[in-house]
């Protein structure tokens, strides 16, 4: 029982998630940005009016933060980089956000690494 639990646990860093299927294009999305190895879309279940998930095209074992090693250091730059560049392309000149989620207490839903980019509304701290 155990071990079935471990297969299924989102830690299994070669499991697709329905991220790949939108990299693919087999789900569709609004895209906003994609070059090699970046690829960012509008989020589905926006939470400001700007809502953008920058995520890596290869995920390489990096299903969260929590799992990064020294061989994602320029991946996870790219990410942030490609995320000011968003934020600038949308106008976001005031500010913004960007937020990664980890894992179950960090409401992490996809286990595809991924950048939120929040924008065009006044943001509130502390997070909910
Ligand atoms: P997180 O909770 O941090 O793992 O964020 C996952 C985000 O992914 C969540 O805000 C909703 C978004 N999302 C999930 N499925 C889809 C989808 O099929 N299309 C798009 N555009 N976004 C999705």
């Amino acid at each position: 029982e155990k071990q079935a639990a471990l297969a299924t646990a989102p830690s299994d860093a070669d499991a697709p998630t329905i991220f790949d299927k939108i990299i693919n294009k087999e789900i569709p999305s609004n895209v906003v940005y994609e070059d090699d190895k970046v690829f960012a879309f509008r989020d589905i279940n926006p939470q400001a009016p700007t809502h953008i998930l920058i995520i890596p095209k290869v995920k390489d074992g990096l299903t969260g933060l929590s799992k990064a090693e020294k061989r994602h250091f320029e991946i996870l730059g790219r990410l942030l980089y490609t995320a000011k560049l968003i934020a600038k392309q949308e106008g976001l000149d005031d500010g913004f956000r960007v937020v990664i989620n980890d894992g179950p207490k960090g409401c992490q839903s996809v286990y595809h690494i991924h950048v939120h980019l929040l924008g065009g509304r006044q943001m509130n701290w502390p997070p909910g």
